[in-house]
Order: structure tokens, then C-alpha cells, then sequence
């Protein structure tokens, strides 16, 4: 079963959302980070500030590499991913015959009408065939901790997108539901900007992580390639997690999924620190993260059970 499927619902949508202006960033960066590869703010530069239950974001940015800086100023973890729509479907094609269909679907679901099988067959039968061959999914900054920034830079094309996030409130609603799902159209004007230099490469095929070297203390920039998808419709993404003492990774991987009524509620067993939003086959994304010494894990959401589980020591 297809995360895709989340974008989906919100009958709330863009309607009550405010578009607010970047958010001051003089104090964010020290010395330190930029030498070590963090923007500043310019060309190909977006920041965005999530909370409950909005992102607060430009409506249009120009095309090209562009990195989204994310602050989580809310309560509950939140995550931006970035849909970009087949040429020729709207976003209110998107919110009639996507939002409203799995917010249908979904309420059977949440009623013990149908159980998880029976929702996603629903899905496949009920949704729009556009939605499982046409929408292209573009990465974005992963699941972040409240009062933490995320970074993630990705090349995007022209057209008409959609940002998500699709955590769960402690009572089981998504955020999409109630706010967190937005219109974006990315202009045929380019940024002209490169992608960083990364430190480190993740490749993500199926089942498996693998990480060209080590990642050492400081601020770090890592490129993720997705070399294959699942058929189906559910990319790869990878998160980051900083694990406290006593954190049990599998609790994670159970929590990072969302089609379990129980699961991806808000808050999760772990301090989250970004990562890559799922991406389609053959794309390149880069995340910059400040790394301090610890334990962490890259976890693939919907797929931790199958392997794409990556614990490591930052000394
Ligand atoms: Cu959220």
C-alpha cells in the first residue's frame, strides 16, 4: 500500500492556510555551517515554517535545484513532501477526486466498515488511475522534531505541486486533514543553482540502504540517490533519528507506518532530524544535517520491516 495515498485527503486544505513570508533567518547559521556547505539565504532557497496545521510558504518559486528550510515551530513532528501533479490536473482535480476519495475511503476504514486490506483495495479501485501513474514524487525534508530546522535541496521541474504532511495527530488525524496540504507551482524561471557537495552517499534500492563512508561530527550534507522503487506506489524517503538511551529502533519502524490506525500518531519514539521525502526512481536529493556525537538511524518509511533500517555511531 501506497503512502502516495496520503497525500490525499484534506478536505481542509489551502483554504484557511495563510501565506506568510520567509522567516527571519539572520540568527540561524553559525561560521561553522556555512564553511561546512549550508545556504544562506538567495537564489534557490525556500523556507518554509510548519506547524499545527499549516505550512507557512511562498505559492510559486522558480524551477531548478532548490533547498527548502524547514522549522518545525509547532508541538508535533511534521514533514514536507512535495507531489508534483501529472501536466493537465489541477489541485482541485487533486482535492475532488484524491482528498475527498480517500477521506471516504478512510472513514470506512477508521468505522471497522472494511480492515486495512479491504481500505486498500478501496484505494486502488476508488482512486483516479492519473494519481498512481502520473504523480511524481519530489522529495522534500523529512519527519522533524518540534523546535528543530530541517534542509533538504531538490531539483524540481515546472508545474503544479502539492506539499504535504501526513503525520498523525495523537488522535489519529492526519495532518493533511486539517491544514497541512498546500498548492505550489514551481515556474519556468530557473534558481541557476547547484547542488551542494555531499559528504556522504545513501543509495536506496529494494530493500536496502547503502552508505558510501562515515558520517563525523559537525554539519554534514548527504546526497540520496533512489536507484529503484517498489512497484506500486509508495517511493523511498529516508528519515534520520537520533537515538536517546534506551531508544528501540524497531519501535520506530513499527511507528512509520502509517496505514496502521494505531501508528504515525504524533509524538514519534524518536528525535527526528529530517532526511529526504520519497522520491522517484533515478532522482538525486541532498540533506544537511548538524551532526553532534551519538547513536542515529536512517529509516525508510513503510519499509523498515523489509531491511531499510541504518544504525550508526557519530563520535
Ligand atoms: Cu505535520
Amino acid at each position: 500500500m501506497s503512502r502516495r495515498l496520503l497525500m490525499v485527503f484534506s478536505l481542509a486544505l489551502a483554504a484557511g492556510l495563510a501565506a506568510c513570508g520567509p522567516a527571519d533567518r539572520a540568527e540561524v547559521e553559525d561560521a561553522a555551517d556555512r564553511a561546512a556547505g549550508a545556504v544562506s539565504a538567495g537564489a534557490g532557497v525556500v523556507d518554509v515554517v510548519a506547524r499545527e496545521f499549516a505550512f507557512d510558504a511562498p505559492d510559486s518559486i522558480p524551477s531548478g535545484w532548490t533547498t527548502f528550510r524547514m522549522e518545525n515551530a509547532g508541538e508535533q513532528e511534521h514533514f514536507l513532501v512535495l507531489w508534483r501533479l501529472p501536466d493537465g490536473t489541477s489541485f482541485e482535480d487533486y482535492r475532488v477526486e484524491v482528498v475527498e476519495v480517500f477521506g471516504r475511503v478512510w472513514e470506512r476504514y477508521t468505522a471497522g466498515e472494511i480492515d486495512r486490506e479491504g481500505a486498500g483495495r478501496a484505494l486502488g479501485e476508488e482512486l483516479p488511475a492519473w494519481f498512481f501513474t502520473g504523480v511524481t514524487p519530489s522529495g522534500g525534508p523529512a519527519l522533524t522534531e518540534p523546535g528543530e530546522s530541517a534542509q533538504a535541496t531538490v531539483r524540481l521541474v515546472p508545474g503544479t505541486y502539492v506539499m504535504e504532511c501526513y503525520v498523525k495527530t495523537p488522535d489519529g488525524r492526519f495532518h493533511s486533514e486539517v491544514g497541512m496540504l498546500r498548492q505550489l507551482t514551481v515556474t519556468d524561471e530557473s534558481t541557476d543553482a547547484s547542488p551542494p557537495d555531499a559528504d556522504v552517499r545513501l543509495t536506496l534500492s529494494n530493500y536496502e540502504i547503502a552508505s558510501s563512508g562515515e558520517l563525523a561530527a559537525g554539519t554534514r550534507t548527504v546526497a540520496v540517490d533512489v536507484q529503484e522503487n517498489p512497484e506500486g506506489f509508495l517511493a523511498h524517503d529516508i528519515n534520520l533519528f537520533r537515538l536517546e538511551a534506551g531508544a528501540d529502533v524497531q519501535e520506530i519502524v513499527d511507528w512509520m507506518d502509517w496505514m496502521d490506525l494505531e501508528q504515525f500518531r504524533a509524538p514519534a519514539p524518536g528525535y527526528s532530524l529530517g532526511g529526504m521525502e520519497h522520491m522517484a526512481a533515478g532522482a538525486t536529493g541532498y540533506l544537511t544535517v548538524r551532526l553532534g556525537p551519538g547513536r542515529y538511524a536512517w529509516v525508510s518509511e513503510g519499509y523498515g520491516a523489509q531491511g531499510m533500517v541504518r544504525t550508526f555511531d557519530v563520535e
